[in-house]
């Protein structure tokens, strides 16, 4: 019941929390609370202290502008904040701050404050957070759409707009559209950065195999987003480089709510060095990371790091990114986040025209900009020249003997092996995108968006064994072939790999037919209630009524089971369905029991929260490394593929 009325209290201050309205309408929520009048009541009385200074001295991110986590003196405000609401000794502290930060910090400072503290907190887990996409619509939908909402607002009337996806059919990189500016996508980024930052120390909490998640999330991404080109008839993404043309320009037709239009980006554009880095700088640590794959040795702070052991991945990744675990960050630097600064200031490097920082400066818009897939696919070749010198797994590490997967099948909507894709609608509410005028009630006001989605599907997993034993099952979607038609070598095949499941079961001693459904996908979660009806259901449940209930397992983090399979194409595109059955006594983790919990749904992308992640082998298992003969890892009694073809229906309104 407390945590109810808490969360019912924090969706209450995210509601209309952009309106330049609200503290005018008092909209002040809770009690209001000085803070130099209460340091004991918080753990970390620094960081409150230097808060109040900041605060006192002018210093403070001015409400209504933009935040962005990449520029330092934002982030730094934001940790602080983050500090002080983590540190704050009990929930009354911590309500009474967070009502005062509401108010008086910046919105979008405080939107990723209070969502990492909801995160973090203990006495508030299993809080559920509305969608972001209805918290800050301005993110998510174009100037158009909530151009035409304000409209409505000022018409007081009730309306649905068509939110379409931005630039035209001249432009090849719309057909893929749909997924770079996929609602889900977007928020799905946003919380798997929120649950794992960069900025993150471990004296706050140590988070599992970061850096590696770091690399096989974004990993995945690049390989469905290869598959959603491929079902439209476009080559695979081409890494992105410091001395490249940037052929594809951007236009993203969204708007900050204070600084105008989110630049766009002209077609061929090079880059250009930013005040505080050069591209000489960076081609440097890229260098260097490259020496350290190719020696698999790292330099930290103390001599050297050897990455050839099972936490190389782990500390690559780290490094990459960087994120507050790297060996050595003056070394290394932060290609990974640094690129994304220099992408997102690429037309106002110096900031003379004061421009806004472009898309790829925030999580939740950046897929949008195609760039986002070159520059993850830059990143994704240094991973893979790091795992194809690992060498292939041996033998003994791969084969389960006694067990043999004898077949697959998969079944949807009636059809066996075929897989079935369509475009259906779904509406935003936009309340949050408005300022609400005082005595008038709200509108109706939404927009209506076009989603990828498929029918549901099951496999069906015959596999024979010679005893009982707990196993993992690992299922993969591959595709067969280049846009081009040429077929694609088993080492393409494997790192193009799309992870559709992976789950832990058990199999008796002779036939076994392991029946599993997509939407138990370990790699998704359901659409997430909007903002309205979480809102509706914490009532009601306060009141006694309905069934909703805080489920501490509850994640944020995860693909939209949506998106679970690539789109296809209307004639049935060829995929291989691949199925890997280990043994769960080698895949165990200590601590970690999964058999009878999914921990929220998400764990192969998002792991767990506060616990390791729950799977010994390196994640993408067994195709994260080489693979030099296809026929050698078919003849692996536990490996087993299939045919299978995913057709594109089109749209079902
Ligand atoms: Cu997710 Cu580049 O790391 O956006």
């Amino acid at each position: 019941a407390d945590l109810l009325d808490r969360q019912h209290k924090i969706l209450l201050m995210l509601e209309k929390i952009h309106d330049k309205n609200a503290d005018k309408q008092g909209r002040e929520i809770g009690e209001s609370y000085v803070l130099a009048e209460n340091l004991s009541n918080y753990d970390d009385q620094e960081s409150v202290k230097e808060l109040i200074e900041m605060a006192k001295a002018g210093k403070l991110l001015p409400r209504h502008h933009y935040f962005s986590l990449f520029d330092p003196e934002h982030r730094r405000q934001m940790i602080l904040l983050f500090k002080i609401l983590k540190s704050a000794k009990d929930w009354d502290t911590f309500y009474k701050t967070a009502s005062r930060a509401r108010v008086k910090a910046n919105e979008g400072m405080f939107v990723y404050a209070l969502t990492m503290a909801v995160l973090t907190r203990q006495d508030l887990k299993g809080i559920q957070l509305p969608p972001l996409y209805e918290i800050n619509p301005h993110f998510f939908f174009p100037t158009t759409t909530i151009r035409q909402a304000y409209r409505a607002q000022m018409q007081q009337e009730d309306a649905t707009i068509e939110a379409t996806f931005t630039g035209t059919l001249k432009n090849l990189e719309q057909r893929v559209a749909y997924f770079g500016e996929d609602i889900g996508l977007n928020n799905h980024h946003h919380h798997w950065h929120a649950d794992f930052p960069f900025w993150w120390r471990d004296e706050w909490g140590h988070k599992d195999r970061k850096g590696e998640l770091f690399f096989y999330m974004h990993h995945q991404l690049n390989a469905r987003f290869d598959a959603e080109r491929l079902s439209n008839n476009l080559p695979r993404v081409e890494a992105i480089g410091w001395d490249k043309t940037i052929h594809e320009g951007f236009a993203p037709h969204m708007s900050y709510y204070e600084e105008g239009e989110f630049p766009s980006r002209p077609d061929d554009m090079h880059f250009l060095d930013l005040p505080f880095m050069t591209r000489d700088q960076m081609t440097r640590y890229e260098s260097r990371i490259r020496n350290a794959v190719d020696k698999l040795k790292a330099y930290g702070p103390n001599g050297p790091v050897s990455l050839n052991s099972s936490e190389g991945i782990d500390i690559l990744g780290n490094m990459v990114e960087a994120n507050e675990n790297t060996p050595n960050l003056a070394f290394y630097g932060s290609i990974h986040n640094l690129f994304h600064v220099f992408l997102a200031r690429i037309g106002d490097p110096d900031g003379r025209y004061g421009l806004p920082p472009g898309v790829m400066e925030h999580f939740e818009t950046a897929t949008r900009d195609p760039t986002f897939f070159r520059l993850h696919k830059y990143l994704d070749d240094i991973f893979k020249a790091y795992k194809d010198n690992l060498g292939p797994y041996p033998r003994e590490e791969i084969e389960f003997p006694g067990v043999t997967v004898e077949d697959v099948t998969v079944e949807s909507n009636g059809a066996a092996n075929e897989l079935q894709t369509l475009f259906d609608y779904f509406e935003v509410d936009l309340n949050n995108a408005l300022d609400h005028i005082e005595g008038k009630d709200d509108r109706e006001i939404k927009a209506r968006v076009k989603r990828l989605n498929h029918h549901t599907f099951k496999y069906s997993i015959d596999v024979t064994s010679d005893a009982a034993h707990t196993v993992t099952v690992r299922v993969f979607l591959v595709p067969k072939r280049e846009s081009s038609g040429e077929p694609l070598s088993i080492d393409e095949k494997r790192w193009s790999a799309i992870e559709l499941d992976k789950f832990v079961t058990k199999v008796s001693s002779g036939k076994n037919t392991i029946v599993r459904k997509s939407s138990d996908s370990s790699v998704t979660i359901p659409d997430p209630p909007s903002f309205k009806k979480l809102l509706h259901d914490t009532e009601e449940a306060i009141n006694g009524n309905g069934d909703f209930k805080i489920d501490e397992d509850h994640r944020h983090c995860g693909l939209p089971d949506r998106l679970l399979i690539p789109k296809g194409n209307e004639h049935g595109l060829d995929f291989e369905l691949w199925v890997a059955v280990t043994n769960h006594d080698q895949d165990a983790v200590e601590g970690v029991d999964i058999r009878d919990d999914d921990h929220g749904g998400s764990m192969s992308y998002c792991g767990i929260l506060g616990q390791k992640y729950p799977d010994a082998r390196p994640m993408g298992f067994p195709f994260d490394r080489k693979i030099v003969c296809e026929d050698t890892f078919l003849s692996f009694s536990n490996i087993h593929r299939v045919d299978v073809k995913i057709r594109h229906l089109g749209e079902l309104a």
